[in-house]
C-alpha cells in the first residue's frame, strides 16, 4: 500500500470540527495512538487526526487542538505542526472561534486573518523558545509575511462568489492564554492596540508552521462580541461560542471546500 501523503493540513477550531467530515476515504487516528501527541481536554474538540481527500487534495485534519490554558507546554501545542511538516504538508489552514473587538463586526462574521498579535510573546511565551532545530527552520524567522497574501485574496474572492460578502472580514487576531475571558478594560486595550478579534489559539501554531516553511491561511469565526462597555449585562460563554459555530458551520465548510482545489501546491 502506498503511504498517504497529505499536502494540506487543517486545524479545526472550537465547534468547527465538522470540516473533517468533508474528507473522503477517511482514515482516522486518535491522538492517543500517536507517540508524544498531547490529548485534547476541551468540550467541542474531538482529539483525532482525520486523513482523507478533499476535492482531490490529500489532507490531514486535526479535529481538536491544544491550548495553553489546558496546561500543555507551549512546545507541545505546536508539536502537530512539525508532524504536518514531516508528513509533507505544504499549506496549513487554521480555524478558530473568536470574540469580536471591532465594533463593525457581527456575531457570525468570518474574519480572514491578515496578521496577529502574539500577546503571550510579549510576556515570554513563544513556541520557538529553546534550542533551534535547524532541520525545521531558522533561529529568527520573519513573521511579517505569516499569513499568505495570495490565500487571503483567494479566500475573499471565493467568499464573494459564494455570496458571503455581507459577513466576510479581514482583520488582526490577538491571542491570549485564557481560559478566563477578557475584562472590559482588557477588551478596550486590545481594540486600541489594533486587534479586531480575540481568542485563545492559532498564533502559536502559525509561528511554528511558518518557522518550518509551510504556507498559512487562517480565519476566525466571530462567535460572540467581546464586551467593551460597562452598561451591559452581556458576557462571553463557551455555549454561545459553540452555538455560533453550529450556525455557521455550513458556510465555513463551503468556504474551505471551495478554496482547497484552487490552492496551488508546489
Ligand atoms: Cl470574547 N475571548 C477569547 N479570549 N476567546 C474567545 C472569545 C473571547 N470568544 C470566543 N473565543
Amino acid at each position: 500500500q502506498q503511504p498517504f501523503r497529505p499536502l494540506l493540513g487543517i486545524v479545526c477550531g472550537s465547534g468547527l470540527g465538522g470540516l473533517a467530515d468533508l474528507l473522503k476515504d477517511q482514515k482516522v487516528m486518535s491522538y492517543s495512538e500517536i507517540p508524544h501527541f498531547p490529548q485534547s481536554t476541551v468540550q467541542g474538540h474531538a482529539g483525532k487526526l482525520v486523513f482523507g481527500s478533499l476535492k482531490g487534495t490529500p489532507c490531514v485534519c486535526m479535529q481538536g487542538r491544544f491550548h495553553l490554558y489546558e496546561g500543555h507546554h507551549i512546545q507541545k501545542i505546536t508539536f502537530p505542526m512539525k508532524i504536518f511538516k514531516l508528513m509533507g504538508v505544504e499549506t496549513v489552514i487554521l480555524t478558530n472561534a473568536a470574540g469580536g473587538l471591532n465594533q463593525e463586526y457581527n456575531v457570525g462574521d468570518i474574519m480572514i486573518i491578515k496578521d496577529h498579535i502574539n500577546l503571550p510573546g510579549f510576556a515570554g511565551i513563544n513556541p520557538l523558545m529553546g534550542p533551534n532545530d535547524e532541520r525545521f527552520g531558522l533561529r529568527f524567522p520573519a513573521m511579517s509575511d505569516a499569513y499568505d497574501r495570495e490565500l487571503q485574496q483567494l479566500a475573499e474572492k471565493v467568499a464573494i462568489d459564494l455570496g458571503y460578502k455581507e459577513f466576510i472580514r479581514r482583520g488582526v487576531y490577538c491571542t491570549l492564554t485564557g481560559p478566563s475571558f477578557e475584562t472590559i478594560a482588557e477588551c478596550r486595550m486590545l481594540s486600541m492596540i489594533g486587534a479586531d478579534a480575540v481568542g485563545m489559539s492559532t498564533v502559536h501554531e502559525v509561528i511554528a508552521a511558518r518557522h518550518c516553511g509551510m504556507r498559512v491561511f487562517a480565519f476566525s469565526l466571530i462567535t460572540n462580541q467581546a464586551v467593551m462597555d460597562y452598561d451591559t449585562d452581556m458576557k462571553a460563554t463557551h455555549d454561545e461560542v459553540l452555538q455560533t459555530g453550529k450556525d455557521r458551520a455550513h458556510q465555513l465548510e463551503a468556504l474551505v471546500a471551495t478554496m482547497v482545489p484552487l490552492i496551488k501546491q508546489s
